[in-house]
């Protein structure tokens, strides 16, 4: 069809828009119709192609699944760069980089203070330990800041969602000290990969493209007065720490990890075989109000501790 005649229809639908509608979604919603109409035209889309997408869609959420498909088309690294750049504008420069959530954050973690372990002890995985402190911009430690920190077992799997894991297993609340310190004890983790067979699997195989992230641990830092930090480390010399299906890799996340052999330390920390080590800060920005607050209000999973 000729322009003309596209912008004929779609002008005659965004007419049937009433007097009070709500203005945000109006805008959101013409401007969608109007660029699938014209995605429809160029692509040449044929009326089989149009359901199959629909269907896709609901399929994908009905699985939830599209939680899996919004990061591995890029869409969540995409929204990162749109708040660093944000910042940047509002002279907020510097401190932890930010990346992804991610879908599988549960709320209501038990709270430690200081130090906490992660794992169950049923995951034979490497043990891991990881510490560091909470600073405000000016480099001053920040005491009583919460760190949320989640990741997945050695098979990839992330409990909550793998009901085979015990409640809340890796997955914690860790309050800092009054030096700002948080300390962890728990098993390395390994690279999720999307469900195999699902909607978001299926969709990256049409694209030649693999589902897997490198292995990585997720956190939430935040205290009073300061913008609430998402973020996450990846664990070094993961074969896909450059080639993350989610796009979330970062420089500045992929602090070195130390094999521990040393037999007092091993002693000390109770286990009878080498540990990894991990150090790793985070920095906080002060809250400010000339820029997008950093916590992002979304549906999330929630149980009880
Ligand atoms: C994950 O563990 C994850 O962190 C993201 C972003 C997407 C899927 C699984
Ligand atoms: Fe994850």
């Amino acid at each position: 069809m000729d322009k003309i005649a596209i912008d004929a229809v779609l002008n005659r639908i965004e007419e049937t828009t009433g007097q009070n509608a709500n203005p945000r979604i109006a805008a959101i919603v013409h401007r969608m119709v109007r660029d699938l109409f014209y995605l429809i035209e160029d692509l040449d889309i044929q009326p089989e192609e149009f359901w199959a997408g629909l269907n896709y869609l609901a399929e994908a959420g009905r699985n939830g699944e599209l939680g899996l498909i919004a990061p591995g088309l890029g869409f969540d690294h995409f929204l990162d760069l749109r708040m660093d750049e944000a910042e940047a504008r509002a002279g907020i420069n510097g401190g932890t980089p930010r990346t992804i959530e991610g879908p599988l954050y549960v709320a209501g973690a038990p709270v430690a203070q200081g130090e906490a372990r992660l794992d169950d002890g049923t995951d034979d995985g490497e043990v891991l330990v990881m510490e560091g402190q909470v600073f405000d911009g000016a480099g001053k430690p920040l005491r009583d800041a919460k760190v949320e920190v989640w990741h997945a077992n050695s098979m990839g799997n992330y409990s909550y969602f793998d009901p085979t894991q015990s409640a809340f297993n890796l997955r914690r609340t860790i309050v800092t000290d009054s030096e700002g310190r948080y300390r962890l004890r728990s098993i390395v983790p390994v690279g999720y990969s999307v469900p195999p067979g699902g909607a978001t699997d299926r969709l990256l195989k049409k694209l030649d493209r693999h589902g897997t992230r490198p292995a990585h641990i997720h956190f939430f830092v935040s205290a009073p007065g300061h913008r609430k930090l998402t973020t996450q480390i990846n664990i070094d010399g993961d074969p896909y720490l450059w080639d993350d299906f989610a796009f979330a890799t970062r420089e500045g996340l992929v602090p070195p990890v130390t094999r521990v052999e040393d037999a007092a330390a091993m002693q000390a920390l109770g286990v009878g075989k080498p540990f990894s080590l991990i150090r790793f800060d985070f920095t906080l920005h002060a809250d400010n109000a000339s820029v997008p607050q950093a916590e992002v209000a979304r549906q999330r999973a929630a149980a009880a501790a």
